[in-house]
């Protein structure tokens, strides 16, 4: 799927007496680039209604729609794909009704989780709470910005950060590894959404813009680093027990800082267990 970074998700509670589609509208016009609706307490009814009036104006501003939970309502309003959560529908199942071209995102709250939904073939996936929430019923704890440092460093998929982000600490956020951020409260409970959603855009393009991509023991990391050190300290590796090869080269740890990186370096790291 098309790379994305800001993820605004419906919540209707947050925006009493505004209209759901001028919310999301805003929130595009702010440099939301992917939309879901969520509503778990509408008729199904009500809430295909609202899912034809979201890919009426998705369409428009040509931003992809997933809708949660509800495969047959993405499925009837041509949605661009579904989310599901660890007691939905599973992610087989999904992907035979909505077909091999449509986006499934899963949430996960352990890297277990996050591992399997990639073998499974999900196209992204969510990774949360970051931080304390009231948007969700029934949340697990929070699964902390040690989870973001796991999931970049281990999972190839394209991964987006929920739970508790705001303005004031989406920086810690961006700084784990997330390059995506998804909100429901700070963003369609703001005075004015689009303004939010262009100040989050700048952040997100600020931090992300030096990132290179790099293959890491078979994987992708698109990662802000310049060298052989930076990848070392970025995964949390103890450089005394690593030995690095850097497009077929094993490079000295002394030259680890001057090793310079280019986008598309193949890196081996092989760690060695202490002691024995
Ligand atoms: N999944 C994990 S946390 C969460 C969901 C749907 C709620 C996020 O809402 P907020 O208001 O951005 O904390
Ligand atoms: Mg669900």
């Amino acid at each position: 799927m098309k790379a994305f970074y800001l993820y605004a998700i419906t919540g209707e509670e947050f925006h009493p007496g505004k209209d759901v589609v001028e919310v999301m509208k805003q929130a595009i016009l702010g440099g939301a680039d992917i939309i879901q609706l969520r509503d778990k307490t509408s008729s199904k009814q009500e809430v295909l209604r609202k899912a034809i009036a979201l890919r009426e104006l998705t369409r428009k501003y040509d931003v992809p729609f997933i809708v949660n939970d509800h495969i047959d309502i993405a499925m009837e309003v041509d949605a661009d794909g579904i989310h599901l959560g660890q007691d939905d529908l599973s992610l087989e199942e999904a992907r035979k009704l909505i077909g091999p071209n449509k986006v499934i995102g899963i949430s996960t709250h352990h890297i277990s989780e996050a591992r399997a939904a990639e073998k499974g073939g999900a196209d992204y996936i969510g990774i949360g709470p970051i931080f304390p929430t009231k948007s969700k019923k029934d949340v697990v704890a929070p699964v902390t910005t040690d989870y973001i440092k796991q999931v970049a460093a281990e999972i190839s998929i394209p991964f987006v950060a929920i739970g508790g982000i705001k303005m004031h600490n989406v920086d810690d956020v961006l700084d784990a590894g997330a390059t995506s951020v998804c909100m429901i409260s700070e963003i369609v409970g703001a005075e004015d959404i689009q303004d939010v959603c262009s100040r989050f855009r700048e952040k997100l393009t600020t931090k992300t813009k030096n990132t290179i991509g790099l293959i890491i023991n078979g994987q992708q990391h698109d990662i802000d680093v310049q060298n052989v050190n930076e990848v070392v300290s970025h995964f949390g590796l103890k450089p005394n027990l690593i030995i690095a090869e850097v497009d077929g080269n094993i490079v000295d740890r002394d030259k680890w800082s001057e090793t310079d990186l280019q986008n598309g370096s193949k890196i081996e790291l092989v760690e060695f267990i202490a002691g024995g």
